[in-house]
């Protein structure tokens, strides 16, 4: 069925393909974004390794194509609420799917103002959503979709599956060892940097709202997403999505492909031991239209998803890319506060049930993502690659 379909963040890097990709399904589009990403890549000195074009090229490169147009609005959703609150009650979205936060750990590690940015920007997004949904009393017809994290359930070393959300639990009474009855609440949030502290508190306005004003709300908390580019985003260079690499937005396993590609040795963190959850951006856009296409019920509570397709240790990645590749690894001083070896099993069962059909890591697929690194490898800035955001300040100096 054609939905209307409003994109908070719609020029990120999960923001532009999953636009194209419900725009190729025949929804009508519109997008909001701030630019913001752009900015803190100048902030940074860096940019996308890909040669990406402005939102409004991009824009028109796809209706040349598809004959499709996109709708845009630039403005920042954490601040200006009311042009949010009336360009949602004119428009009418039928599903919001909500991008548009400070998502890089490192980033949000900076400095007292970075730690400062990434919470006033992320949690005045997210309650700025809900509250505008609510006052266009749009609570049963508007579906929102939020992009969260794995990073959530924090990353413990467990025996345990981590469950999609919710956990079942009793309570005992201490004076007679009485049993409650089974009850599920969200699984206790562990937040390993203050970015991922904004998602667990996403989670809990996602609770109230839909309690209070009984909100439709999907919460897919998604892995590492790596790999680049879509079905749609290949269609033509115009089109081509952000690849990031820098050591404050560049995620693991596209940087060490990149760095594969200029021949700058692994930066694999402390032992490598850190083991995480990974999605190719393929199968984040068909999760976020799988998501849309199956809204929860009325009065149902909030819909959690692992948007997830694979597990995987750090160092093993490394050791794979170096086995494609002949790369070196550098075993880096960590310069996070993070355990140095994990393990993670996570139960990742809601989308497939929906239909989605995983794509896993393949030296296939990390040869197309690197001939796309070796294809751009000459704008690769190699001063930028190193992570050099700290989880504690070295006061000793
Ligand atoms: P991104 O930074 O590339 O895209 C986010 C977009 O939102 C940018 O275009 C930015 O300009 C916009 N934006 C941010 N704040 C805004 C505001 N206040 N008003 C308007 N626009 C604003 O990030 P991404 O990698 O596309 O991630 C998208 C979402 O998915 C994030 O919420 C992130 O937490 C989540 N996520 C990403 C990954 C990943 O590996 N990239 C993994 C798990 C979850
Ligand atoms: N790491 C290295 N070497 C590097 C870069 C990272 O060893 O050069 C290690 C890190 O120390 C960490 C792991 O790799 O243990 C993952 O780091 P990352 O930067 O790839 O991913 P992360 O900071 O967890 O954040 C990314 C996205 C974020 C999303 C999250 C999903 O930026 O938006 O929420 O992945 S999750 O990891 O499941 O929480």
């Amino acid at each position: 069925m054609h939905k209307r379909i409003l994109v908070l963040g719609g020029d990120g890097f999960c923001g532009w393909p999953t636009t194209l990709h419900l725009s190729a399904q025949g929804h009508e589009l519109h997008i909001i974004d701030n630019m913001v990403r752009r900015r803190q890549d100048e902030e940074l000195g860096v940019e996308s390794l890909t040669p990406i074009r402005s939102l409004t090229e991009r824009i028109e490169t796809w209706q040349q194509l598809t004959g499709q147009k996109i709708g845009l609005s630039t403005f920042d959703i954490a601040r200006d609420y009311n042009e949010l609150k009336s360009l949602i009650g004119s428009w009418r979205p039928d599903a919001i799917v909500h991008f548009a936060e400070q998502r890089s750990a490192p980033y949000s590690m900076k400095s007292a103002w970075h730690k400062r940015f990434t919470v006033d920007n992320n949690l005045n997004a997210t309650h700025n959503v809900l509250c505008a949904i609510v006052e266009n009393a749009m609570e049963e017809s508007c579906h929102l979709v939020h992009l969260g994290t794995m990073g959530v359930y924090g990353y413990k070393t467990s025996r345990f599956t981590l469950p999609e959300g919710y956990q079942k639990v009793r309570l005992l009474s201490p004076e007679n060892g009485e049993e409650s009855e089974d009850t599920e609440i969200l699984y206790p949030p562990d937040p390993g940097s203050i970015y991922h502290m904004t998602k667990t508190q996403d989670q809990l306005f996602f609770y109230y709202y839909n309690k209070n004003d009984g909100l439709r709300i999907t919460d897919l908390h998604q892995g590492i997403v790596w790999g680049t580019e879509t079905e749609e985003t290949k269609r033509d260079e115009r089109l081509i999505n952000r690849f990031d690499y820098d050591g404050d937005f560049g995620t693991v396993l596209n940087r060490f492909i990149l760095q594969a590609a200029v021949g700058h040795p692994l930066t694999v963190h402390g032992t490598g031991g850190q083991t995480r959850a990974f999605i190719h951006i393929r199968d984040t856009v068909q999760c976020i239209r799988l998501a849309i296409e199956h809204p929860p019920a009325p009065g149902e509570r909030v819909r959690v998803f692992n948007q997830t397709t694979e597990t995987h240790r750090v160092r093993d990645l490394a050791r794979l890319i170096h086995e494609l590749t002949g790369a070196e690894l550098q075993f880096v001083d960590n310069p996070r506060k993070e355990q140095t070896e994990n393990d993670l099993r996570v139960e990742n069962q809601g989308l497939q049930n929906l239909g989605l059909q995983p794509i896993t890591l393949s030296a296939g697929l990390l040869a197309e993502v690197a001939e796309i690194a070796g294809k751009y490898k000459d704008r690769c800035r190699q001063s930028k690659i190193p992570a050099r955001s700290l989880w504690r300040a070295r006061r000793d100096a």
